[in-house]
């Protein structure tokens, strides 16, 4: 699931995703940045992982992944109604938005609430103009005796509606959730997060009169934490503790990423691999079962479950078995984040 980095020219997209990349090392070459967007998949740490590692001695752990895509091309002021510029993030899901909030070059003022709502209506103008250009088209198919097919034109006329009132898709689930309007891969309708990009003094969230809704906030300290990432753990110590961070942006960018996408982990312990998976909340067993294989959804008979913090209680699986916390659960069990398991199937 890729999530894509937008933002007006200069705001620190190349500054976040080196922040973002540099942390454990995975910084690398992600290709020419003028050609082609740069996509770097990234290791989501999870202590309870390392904590499963410790007492099942795997040959091998595998963490989770989540890819962050930085395109070469971003709208400027003279292109931003071209849809094309905005080609590389349309197959994304999401989109980090980096708003600048520190001192530009050449002096000029921080206006990080301004910034947003400038690319924001960027992004719903653009919309607006692929949905009447697809409006005009099926008007002069029905002119020429065709007739238009299914939901298609009246949602799209409800869409241009909606963003003609300066809102966001986004805000319209019911209505972006519509399957025959997926293809217009619809720039405000996907999920955002954005990041507040601060000067390296400054920890605190601006103010904002007019504060997004349907949107997840945060504040980086873009540069400074890029320059931390690049530092051995040694050095970067001292950095962290006299800047007051306790996470890195990474692993709070990650852990927002998935709250924006309402994913949840699930863990399994299987021929010395322990490993981390990722689905939406709310996915039953059965569905979980075929994200690990498709032999364990299609022979699926009972998903042997513990929840990690009973486990974590209790010490040991046997433990916890004992103590009566590992459950058989069926088919359409929602799974937790945190389930640990093990799926008991026959083909
Ligand atoms: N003070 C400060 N400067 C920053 C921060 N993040 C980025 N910068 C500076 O702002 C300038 C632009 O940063 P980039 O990361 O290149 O921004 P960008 O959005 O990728 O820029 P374009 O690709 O040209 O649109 C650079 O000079 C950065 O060093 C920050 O958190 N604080
Ligand atoms: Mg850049």
């Amino acid at each position: 699931m890729k999530l894509g980095l937008v933002g007006l020219p200069q705001s620190g997209k190349s500054t976040v995703f080196a922040a973002l990349t540099g942390v454990r090392g995975e910084k690398k070459d992600y290709g020419s940045p003028r050609a082609a967007p740069r996509i770097a998949p990234i290791t989501v740490a999870d202590e309870r992982l390392d904590f499963l590692t410790k007492i099942y001695n795997p040959k091998k752990t595998t963490y989770a992944k989540i890819e962050y895509l930085l395109p070469s091309e971003i709208p400027t002021s003279s292109s931003k109604s071209e849809r094309g510029v905005w080609n590389q993030v349309l197959p994304c899901y999401a989109l980090l938005h980096v708003v600048r909030n520190f001192e530009g070059s050449g002096g000029s003022p921080a206006a990080p609430e301004q910034e947003f709502w400038q690319l924001e209506e960027d992004m719903i103008l653009s919309d607006l103009v692929v949905a009447e250009k697809r409006i005009e088209r099926i008007e002069l198919d029905k002119k020429r005796g065709k007739k238009p097919e299914g939901e298609e034109f009246s949602l799209l006329k409800s869409c241009c509606e909606h963003l003609e009132t300066g809102h966001p898709l986004r805000r319209k689930p019911e209505l972006a959730s519509k399957q025959v309007l997926k293809g217009f891969t619809f720039l405000s309708a996907k999920p955002m997060l954005v990041i507040i990009n601060n000067d390296d003094e400054d920890e605190e969230a601006p103010e904002w009169d007019n504060r997004p809704e349907d949107v997840e906030m945060m504040v980086v300290r873009g540069r400074l934490e890029m320059d931390i990432s690049s530092m051995t753990p040694d050095e970067s110590e001292e950095f962290l503790e006299a800047y007051h961070i306790q996470e890195s942006a990474l692993d709070r960018v990650i852990k927002n990423s998935y709250k924006l996408l309402n994913r949840i982990s699930f863990f399994t312990v299987i021929s010395d691999e322990v490993r981390a998976w990722s689905i939406t909340a709310g996915t039953p067993a059965f569905e979980a079962a075929g994200t690990v294989h498709s032999d364990m959804q299609k022979g699926f008979i009972r998903a042997e479950t513990l929840a990690f913090e009973d486990l974590k209680t209790c010490g040991t699986f046997q433990e916890a078995k004992k103590a009566g916390l590992v459950r058989l659960e069926g088919k359409g069990y929602e799974v937790k984040d945190g389930d640990i398991i093990n799926f008991r199937f026959n083909i």
